[in-house]
């Protein structure tokens, strides 16, 4: 091959600009120099704005609207064939190439990896803090978010009880298991907050508050993860993520 000549590698490469993911028709970026977060202030959304506050990484937040099923059109599919968000692009990935990723777990170790902040950096650290990232996304968030629609959504009006019960139970030894964790720490990796907190604590809070479900689990004894809970919502950067990409107005 001549030199200067641009053979199918070079091609390859060119077409990862920003401007090359279907995505930005529908979400165009005014600033395509920093990350692009499409999301929603929900408890998986948050975890990534929350991380993103607390990280001062520059990005821009694009509203996904479920009103309108905007996690189903083609554009959003492009990303993330799931349909869920959040969802990100970083315009500056690894090798200076656009990174898009999808599953909030995998975005959080991402960013704190890029940041150098908010995980471990010892390999043993490391571990201790995917394992409880493991327990939000494989526990947490699937049982309390099923008690969500069993006890707050369309499955209210079910008569038949035992799949809420099902889901009551398992959030509450969910919440026992934490409760005996916490005990002597500060946050869930010990004296360092991170990750597996930005992962959980949005959920626990959406249980007590959103799904009004805090009599139902018995949240009157869970002192610890109270107490750790109300550290996590006093952060400035966690109340400015609860709300990020802001909501239309009603
Ligand atoms: N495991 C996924 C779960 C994401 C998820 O469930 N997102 C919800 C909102 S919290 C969603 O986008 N639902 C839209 C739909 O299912 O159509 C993650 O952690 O990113």
């Amino acid at each position: 091959m001549q030199a200067g000549h641009a053979g199918p590698h070079h091609l390859c490469r060119r077409m990862t600009t920003l401007s090359d993911f279907p995505i930005t028709r529908k979400w165009p970026a005014s600033h395509p120099d920093r990350i692009q977060l499409y999301s929603l202030p929900t408890p998986n959304g948050v975890k990534v704005s929350i991380l993103l506050e607390e990280t001062g990484l520059p990005y821009e937040p694009h509203l996904v609207r479920f009103d309108s099923n905007d996690q189903l059109s083609p554009e959003f599919l492009s990303l993330n064939p799931n349909n869920k968000i959040p969802a990100l692009i970083d315009p500056n990935g690894p090798g200076g190439q656009p990174l898009a990723l999808f599953e909030s777990g995998a975005i959080l170790l991402y960013l704190a990896d890029k940041a150098g902040r908010f995980i471990p950096q010892d390999a043993a650290g490391r571990y201790a803090c995917i394992q409880w990232l493991m327990f939000q996304m494989g526990g947490i968030g699937p049982m309390f978010g099923q008690l969500g629609f069993f006890h707050k959504f369309a499955g209210k009006d079910f008569e038949d009880k035992r799949p809420r019960d099902r889901y009551v139970a398992e959030s509450r030894r969910l919440l026992a298991v934490m409760e005996g964790h916490l005990k002597g720490r500060e946050w869930i990796l010990g004296g360092d907050y991170g990750i597996a907190d930005i992962a959980i604590w949005p959920w626990v809070n959406n249980l007590v508050g959103f799904y009004g479900a805090a009599d139902l689990v018995g949240w009157a004894d869970f002192h610890e993860v109270q107490r750790v809970l109300a550290a996590f919502l006093a952060r400035p950067a966690v109340q400015r993520g609860l709300t990020i990409p802001a909501r239309p107005a009603a």
